[in-house]
């Protein structure tokens, strides 16, 4: 009789004890949303037909702006893949992380969304198009064999699930992943598409060549409308992906708990985009929906950048970034007293795949700083010859380069595309310049740059 009341009361202290941190755990997992981080490949804004752009048909990517928040000023913090996907992942500027090199693979020591996450207790995945960070999707033996020696592919170890696949098949793995995924666990997926970028390959999604407004910055030529139609049909079909992936969470009940946040990686493959610090190479589209803490259909022009998606998924998910992470938290964007702004943007440009620097496509050392109203290019090897990155090859890209040559392409185009010439001249007063120099020779810390140099180029 005494044992057995002596077991009882150490079962019962046992409970007493364990209980409440159990329960305290278990209510305090409940109450995290799921996050989905969605990333198109090289898409500028205003791409989406919720900007306004008529010949962009994205119904559902507009559903989700129409039940969250539109940002009309989100940028990256490069023009390119591996950098910008590097920083938006860490809450980090490209130099800060060693990322300036396409396709260098991040350092383990830099802290990622999914290592914050999972430490919190969630279920943590990636799906669809390579995510760039482990390195090339496709390198060579001898950098593979490298890459394995030195154990420079980390992403496996920073997360539950992996896998890597086309557009089409993203939604079977986000199923699989869902189905795997813990039911006491909330999820964070980072989820990859390869639309829009080139190849343009969406024939059954253009919009007529013919129909389309040619932006202010692209000659009318016949052949820049068949791009851009490429271009706008790989939009167009990447929103019928992305809308099966949004029906996924509400077939599931999932929709009220998920906070969703889609973005543009860096600015879209055509002219003066990807590869420049132009506006169409890093401002990009975004959109935040988080049912209960978001108001549904509010647009907002707050400057915002790559680097603050991991603060605002931390945020969300009850955390704080680390002291290095310098960028903010969006999710009170809306409330003036308690949000406040970037005063001014950042972002570079570095090497381009594994070309030598014989042109721009490869190689190109640019830095800028921006905000509302100004903006300062720094271009560090401006005599390299300009090339695009991604359609050097293309029909179109050879057109203007002929009409060009032949004095036929209308001369603001020669001018933009072919002909150097000093962009400090057409900008505003020398205080402006001055001041935005100062600022960026903050962040640029460019090994290499000779102190008088960066004299010469504050007193220039
Ligand atoms: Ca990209």
């Amino acid at each position: 009789m005494i044992k057995k009341a002596t077991f009882l009361c150490l079962a019962l202290a046992c409970l007493w004890h364990l209980s409440p941190v159990a329960y305290g755990q278990q209510q305090h997992t409940d109450a995290l949303p799921n996050i989905l981080l969605i990333l198109s490949d090289d898409h500028s804004y205003p791409y989406l037909s919720c900007y306004g752009n008529e010949a962009l048909k994205t119904p559902n990517l507009d559903g989700l702006a129409s039940e969250g928040l539109l940002f009309t000023n989100a940028y990256t913090t490069a023009s390119q893949c591996v950098p910008s996907r590097a920083s938006i992942l860490s809450g980090r500027n490209v130099i800060d992380i060693k990322m300036t090199r396409f396709s260098a693979p991040l350092p383990r020591e830099v802290k990622t969304i999914p290592d914050y996450l999972r430490a919190q207790g969630y279920y943590t995945g990636i799906c669809g198009r390579h995510y760039h960070l482990d390195g090339s999707g496709r390198m060579p033996q001898e950098t593979a064999d490298a890459f394995e020696k030195y154990k420079l592919v980390t992403f496996p170890d920073r997360v539950d699930y992996l896998k890597v696949g086309s557009d089409a098949e993203v939604i079977e793995q986000f199923r699989e992943f869902l189905d795997q995924a813990p039911a006491e666990k909330p999820f964070f997926m980072w989820m990859n598409y390869s639309d829009p970028h080139r190849p343009f390959t969406a024939k059954a999604f253009e919009p007529d060549p013919g129909q389309l407004t040619v932006p202010s910055g692209m000659p009318d030529h016949i052949e820049v409308r068949k791009d851009l139609a490429g271009h706008f049909g790989e939009i167009n079909r990447l929103d019928v992906h992305i809308g099966q992936v949004l029906e996924e969470l509400e077939k599931r009940s999932l929709k009220p708990n998920t906070m969703v946040i889609f973005m543009g990686d860096n600015g879209a493959a055509l002219l003066r985009g990807k590869g420049t610090l132009y506006d169409l190479g890093i401002h990009v589209p975004l959109i935040l929906r988080y049912p209960g803490r978001i108001d549904a259909g509010k647009t907002t022009g707050a400057l915002v950048s790559g680097i603050d998606v991991l603060p605002t998924i931390l945020e969300a998910a009850g955390l704080s970034p680390d002291k290095e992470v310098s960028g903010k938290s969006f999710l009170h964007v809306l409330q003036p007293h308690t949000f406040k702004a970037h005063e001014y943007i950042f972002a570079q440009r570095g090497p381009h795949g594994s070309g030598l620097p014989l042109q721009s496509a490869y190689f190109d050392l640019i830095r800028t700083v921006f905000d509302h109203h100004y903006k300062l290019i720094y271009h560090a090897n401006w005599q390299v010859p300009y090339a695009p990155v991604d359609f050097n090859s293309s029909k179109m890209w050879h057109e203007l380069a002929l009409l060009h040559d032949q004095g036929q392409l209308p001369v603001q185009f020669s001018r933009a595309f072919f002909l150097f010439h000093d962009l400090c001249l057409s900008s505003t007063t020398a205080k402006t310049i001055r001041m935005n120099c100062t600022i960026l020779l903050t962040m640029m810390n460019m090994p290499g740059l000779p102190i008088s140099s960066k004299q010469d180029f504050m007193n220039g």
